[in-house]
């Protein structure tokens, strides 16, 4: 790849980061966050499957779903009520969920791929 290629490349994933950004937070598809807006951080690693597969976390907590595979996975609620996007291989996104309520969820790419979230009531 050219040095040209390389930058407008980043130039277009900062440029597609950004529209997604807004996309959300106008339509509020997904709630990805900071790290200190989360009660407690979990992660869910992302390979061929998502580990755990299964996680139990209260209202205000925040999800790290973190891709170490060598390909592209997403994570996408089945009810669309979060997306962590395209999730390149070594990058993560921090999810944070305020509902109550289980929601499963697979990878947009390989949907054969699937987790549940398990949201508490904070106590
Ligand atoms: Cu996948």
């Amino acid at each position: 790849m050219t040095r040209l290629g390389t930058l407008s490349g980043r130039r277009n994933a900062g440029y597609i980061a950004l529209v997604l950004l807004i996309g959300c937070s106008l339509f509020g598809l997904s709630s990805m966050v900071d790290a200190q807006e989360c009660g407690k951080v979990h992660e869910v690693i992302v390979t061929h499957v998502f580990t755990p597969k299964e996680l139990v976390l209260e209202a205000g907590d925040c999800v790290r779903f973190v891709n170490i595979h060598e390909i592209e996975h997403s994570a996408v609620a089945r009810t669309r009520t979060f997306n962590t996007g395209t999730l390149m291989p070594r990058s993560s996104s921090l999810i944070r969920f305020d509902t109550p309520g289980e929601l499963p969820y697979w990878c947009g790419l390989h949907p054969p791929m699937i987790g549940t979230i398990i949201v508490k009531p904070k106590p």
